[in-house]
């Protein structure tokens, strides 16, 4: 961190002598410098996979421009070799902090190694990684994942008196929020005898990809007996909801539908009574990143974990609700 600062501070006196003398914008053997002292930070965003993530990535670049802070924004198109790619042109272009939502947890040490030798700060905004030594990043600033997943099963315990067979559809293979999820969910069911995930497969985050699995599932011999959707994201709910449609099966009906994210889809499928409920995954938290930017590149202590706090919304509320969503 302190290293960091030091960095950070050499790259502000640059940015000063270098607009003093006319020059063109490099320092530290060709480094460059950020424009007048600029914060430069790389970003490695997953891809525009749901309405969440756009409504994230809108936040983050909104909150840099606000900042004057130069964000060099890079899109993976959901694919952890191009994180990493882009984790390394960072490293070239001596940003001052690298931050990025990793598409999966695993696979990340060799690389966040080379970014530590390199002494650049990480920050890790929304999904988590897994690595045994936690000094390759500063702080992990996003939702608590598990408890969106007690969240959804909590309403659904209660909507369906303690029996339901379920259908389960999972984010992305090997990603936090679908490992956390699928994790809250099932340790909540497991003390209901009467509630069963009989049906579980991954639509990828996507509402294609919701629509497809739902439609196998209604393809399958279980199809009769599923009376709820758990839904990792809203999009894949959003998806699902169509396939049932197209099959003659009312969502929101004959099937309980709760689902996690909280976007404007997601509630004008509640207004329009087919989604039951929404658990709010708050995409917003731009502000927060650049906090913990700041923060870090002044050189002062920033907490290992920053959760972002939030809530849940039932079909009841959605009318009234609707017209105050942000994302
Ligand atoms: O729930 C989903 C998105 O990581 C919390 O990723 C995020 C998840 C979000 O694609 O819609």
């Amino acid at each position: 961190m302190k290293r960091s600062a030091g960095k950070w501070a050499k790259g502000f006196l640059c940015g000063v002598m270098v607009a003093a003398c006319g020059l063109a914008a490099s320092c530290d053997g060709g480094k460059p410098a950020g424009e007048k002292g600029k914060i430069v930070v790389g970003f490695s965003q997953i891809g525009a996979e749901s309405a969440w993530r756009t409504a994230n990535t809108e936040s983050i670049k909104a909150e840099a421009a606000k900042r004057g802070i130069d964000l060099q924004f890079a899109d993976a198109q959901q694919k952890q070799e191009n994180q990493i790619k882009a984790l390394r042109s960072f490293i070239a272009q001596g940003v001052d902090v690298i931050a990025f939502s990793p598409v999966v947890e695993t696979g990340w040490e060799p690389v966040l190694r080379e970014v530590q030798k390199a002494g650049i700060p990480v920050i890790l905004s929304d999904r988590a990684v897994d690595v045994t030594d936690d000094s390759l990043y500063v702080t992990f600033i996003g939702s608590d994942f598990v408890e969106e997943g007690r969240r959804a099963a909590n309403w659904l315990v209660k909507a369906s008196g303690g029996k339901a067979l379920i259908a389960e559809l999972q984010g992305t293979p090997g990603s936090a929020p679908a490992i956390d999820r699928k994790k809250g969910f099932e340790e909540v069911i497991a003390k209901h005898p009467d509630m069963k995930i009989i049906k579980s497969q991954s639509g990828d985050f996507t509402r294609d990809g919701g629509k497809r699995v739902m439609e196998s599932f209604l393809n399958s011999p279980e199809a009769k007996q599923i009376t709820a959707l758990f839904g990792h994201n809203d999009d894949m709910a959003i998806g699902a909801i169509q396939a049932m449609e197209e099959a003659g099966v009312k969502p929101g009906k004959d099937v309980l539908i709760v689902s996690i994210d909280g976007v404007r889809g997601a509630f004008e499928a509640m207004v329009a009574g087919k989604l039951n409920c929404t658990v709010e995954c708050n995409p917003l938290i731009g502000p927060q990143l650049f906090d913990a930017v700041e923060a870090v590149v002044a050189g002062k202590a920033v907490p290992k974990r920053v959760v972002i706090q939030e809530g849940v919304y039932e079909q009841s509320q959605a009318a009234d609700v609707i017209d105050s969503r942000k994302y």
